[in-house]
């Protein structure tokens, strides 16, 4: 009886210890770094008065992560804004996910644009992450017809 109480003890001390030790693996880095790749970037062409909506898709496949800044050439601002157009200091990019930014819903805003955005051009930008070294894309500029179709799709 003394003996049973005694090894159970034990277990109870040895399950206790792997849950701290599971506990700080999960904790510290948010699950290791980011993999981060991006894919699919199209912006619209821009409307009479210089602004535009860009769209990506962002796959991580490591740990997590924030969107915090784009830069776009030629563009006087750019903000990161939700479906309804509000505004985002940083945009959560999920650990093992995909984050689709998607006519419809989240976007990158450019505004102030020097030029007119043609369909067929291209137009350098980089993203700015929280932890991921910055990433630089080329967004391809799609008519209004095409970003719709992207929308359907
Ligand atoms: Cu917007």
């Amino acid at each position: 009886m003394t003996t049973t109480t005694k090894w159970g003890a034990v277990v109870v001390a040895v399950v206790a210890l792997l849950g701290v030790v599971y506990f700080a693996r999960s904790s510290s880095g948010s699950g290791g770094p980011p993999q981060i790749s991006v894919t699919d970037v199209y912006v619209s062409q821009s409307t009479s008065d210089g602004s535009s909506a860009m769209y990506m898709t962002i796959q991580n496949k490591g740990g997590s992560d924030h969107l915090l800044n784009v830069m776009a050439g030629g563009a006087g601002s750019v903000t990161i804004h939700d479906a309804a157009m509000t505004p985002e200091t940083r945009l959560a990019v999920k650990g093992h996910a995909v984050t689709e930014l998607a006519p419809g819903g989240t976007h990158v805003m450019l505004e102030q644009l020097e030029q007119p955005l043609s369909p067929g051009t291209q137009m350098g930008v980089r993203l700015l992450f929280e932890r991921s070294a910055p990433v630089d894309v080329t967004a391809q500029v799609l008519s209004y017809d095409q970003v719709n179709a992207k929308a359907a799709a």
